[in-house]
């Protein structure tokens, strides 16, 4: 007996390509909201139905419905965006959104708090904008995110090059996001040809599918917790290929042990003219193998793990006709962003600016939606966004760069400069009052705790060493808590797991240190785990490898790279 599908396969069936009645719904003015199955259909245009977690019991007890309002995300391959749709995308942040742009891990941009009636109106901006919303959710190949900074090196720019072939290859084709968003008219990025879907089919994916590639020595996509992770080869200052990492994943679940985060596994080398076909091939084989009844173990990781690593690589070498060589030596150093002025080969310059949690509004701590505003007015080159929720004002002229050196001042979008090590490694997802998934405050949380880890770090002499900080709301890991030195994972209000020793490069997850513990626990665990640290660490070793050196936790039983690449 065939056993049954999940539900949302049959809707995706049903959907007439994604249509469902979403178009009905938008009309419907008797509610704020849309159906919940044109809610999971919405996901793959770009956008997710949500409401207001603060004044949800509040409602409830004066019998309205909840506070709806949407969330809409970009899909910029590789975070590149210019001066003008920075603008435009600041006036739909400012005319509809409530809490300003928020940078997101994934290198674009999210808006919150959109009401219905403005839905439409901001799609339609947005795809003005010579951009778009469509797949950057849902069950299909979401925006590829790649190396910073496009224009360092040449590399990075060729690199940037396949994101966006990558990206564009596998959009989905429905007409849908014509027909619904701008009135049917095609728009020739998104709607290409007839209105079959040859790679995804009528069910598309089982699950969401995340594409990143980076540049070694810096892991600034974190590649191992990618679908598909590209790791850029560059021999003799040229791109000579990719090594690819397939299954790389960080969603969980509390207290079931068959779901898990996983780092991908390396399982060969292609060339760039064969990425594609690769790539392909990896996403075909999930579309056919992948789990469709369970949907908790339907991403990629679990396919990979069930057929098991090499029959899966020897399926994308049937599929694709391309043998995968032997992975070529590389090396990471670091896994987050740089900090300040760059030059690049070409002698242009780049600053990179650090955001807390990503979130560009005007506070009392910074006027980063007018701040940005007034740099993008005037700004000659590139914004590139982050995957650690950062931004770099791109390819900046000599002789502009005191100008805006001096906006950056005057908005006080200068933090980076005086900031602590942990603090320009911290991470923290959305989580309260937006994410309907969320067990505890994250992005909040941030401002709140960090002060005080700082105090702790200060008083061991550690105000600058650099650890990997990572906060996520629930398990699902949308900071990629997992590979987190320290990261907290949310249980419940006020109460965390405390998870420790992943590496300083993004090659090793940690493990439950703690669980289920509130701030005070936190902050005396980690005091006393600073002070062995300050006495007892070799050269520059960093935290987490500290903690496993010292067997303060077990030894992570994933170890993805074979040990022979670490040491070539
Ligand atoms: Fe995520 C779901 C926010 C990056 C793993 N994520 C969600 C939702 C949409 C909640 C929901 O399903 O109702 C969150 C919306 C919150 C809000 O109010 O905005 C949400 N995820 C985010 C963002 C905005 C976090 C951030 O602070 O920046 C990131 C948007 C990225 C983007 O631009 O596309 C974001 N999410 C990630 C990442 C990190 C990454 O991809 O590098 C992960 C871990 C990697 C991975 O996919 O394994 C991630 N998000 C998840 C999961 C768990 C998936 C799984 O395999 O179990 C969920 C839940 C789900 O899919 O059912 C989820
Ligand atoms: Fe929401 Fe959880 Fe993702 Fe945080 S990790 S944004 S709480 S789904």
């Amino acid at each position: 007996m065939t056993e049954k599908i999940a539900p949302i396969e049959q809707l995706k069936i049903d959907s007439n390509y994604l249509r469902g009645t979403i178009q009905q719904g938008l009309a419907d003015p008797i509610t704020g909201a849309i159906s919940e199955d044109d809610n999971k259909l919405l996901k793959f245009h770009g956008s997710y139905q949500q409401d207001d977690r603060d004044v949800r019991e509040e409602r409830r007890k004066q019998k309205l419905e909840p506070a709806y309002s949407f969330m809409i995300r970009a899909r910029l391959a590789g975070g590149v965006i210019t001066p003008t749709q920075w603008l435009a995308f600041d006036k739909i942040a400012t005319d509809w959104a409530q809490f300003g742009l928020r940078i997101t891990t994934r290198q674009t941009f999210q808006w919150h708090g959109v009401r219905k009636p403005h839905l439409k109106l901001s799609l339609r901006a947005i795809t003005d904008a010579l951009a778009s919303t469509i797949a950057a959710c849902g069950d299909v190949n979401r925006q590829v995110v790649s190396a910073s900074n496009p224009l360092l090196s040449e590399h990075h720019a060729l690199v940037q090059y396949w994101a966006e072939q990558i990206s564009d290859a596998f959009l989905p084709k429905t007409n849908a996001y014509a027909e619904i968003w701008l009135d049917g008219e095609k728009v020739d990025a998104l709607t290409q040809g007839d209105e079959v879907e040859p790679i995804y089919g009528k069910t598309y994916l089982p699950r969401k599918f995340k594409i990143g590639i980076a540049v070694p020595p810096l892991n600034d996509v974190d590649v191992f917790a990618q679908d598909i992770g590209l790791i850029a080869i560059i021999e003799q200052d040229n791109l000579v290929g990719f090594n690819v990492a397939i299954g790389g994943g960080m969603g969980a679940t509390h207290g079931d042990d068959t779901t898990y985060p996983r780092l991908g596994s390396v399982i060969g080398f292609t060339t760039p003219e064969n990425v594609l076909a690769v790539a392909q091939a990896i996403i075909t084989t999930q579309r056919d193998h992948g789990n469709r009844q369970e949907r908790r173990y339907a991403r990629l990781k679990y396919t990979v793990d069930t057929m098991g690593v090499e029959s899966f690589k020897a399926e994308v070498e049937r599929r694709s006709g391309v043998f995968l060589s032997a992975p070529r030596h590389y090396r990471f150093e670091q896994n987050g962003d740089r900090f300040g002025w760059v030059k690049a080969a070409n002698g242009r310059w780049h600053l990179g600016l650090r955001i807390d949690s990503g979130r560009l509004m005007d506070t009392a701590q910074g006027s980063w939606l007018s701040g940005m505003r007034a740099i993008a007015q005037i700004h000659q080159g590139h914004f590139r966004l982050t995957c650690n929720q950062n931004l770099i004002i791109a390819d900046v002229a000599t002789r502009d760069k005191a100008k805006i050196d001096e906006l950056v001042a005057q908005h006080q979008l200068d933090g980076y400069q005086t900031q602590s090590g942990i603090r320009s490694t911290t991470i923290a997802c959305v989580a309260l009052p937006t994410c309907g998934l969320a067990m505890a405050e994250s992005e909040r949380y941030a401002p709140v705790i960090l002060p005080k880890l700082e105090h702790l770090l200060a008083q061991h002499g550690l105000t600058n060493e650099r650890i990997v900080f990572r906060i996520s709301g629930c398990p699902n890991g949308c900071s990629r808590p997992y590979l987190g030195e320290i990261a907290l994972v949310g249980r419940a209000l006020g109460r965390y797991d405390l998870r420790l020793g992943a590496n300083f490069t993004g090659e090793r997850l940690n493990v439950i240190y703690k669980q289920n513990i509130a701030e005070e626990e936190i902050l005396s665990t980690l005091n006393e785990l600073f002070s062995r640290f300050a006495k007892d660490r070799v050269d520059q070793e960093h935290f987490g490898d500290f903690l496993v050196r010292h067997e303060v936790i077990a030894q992570p039983t994933q170890k993805l790279i074979p040990l022979v690449l670490q040491s070539a």
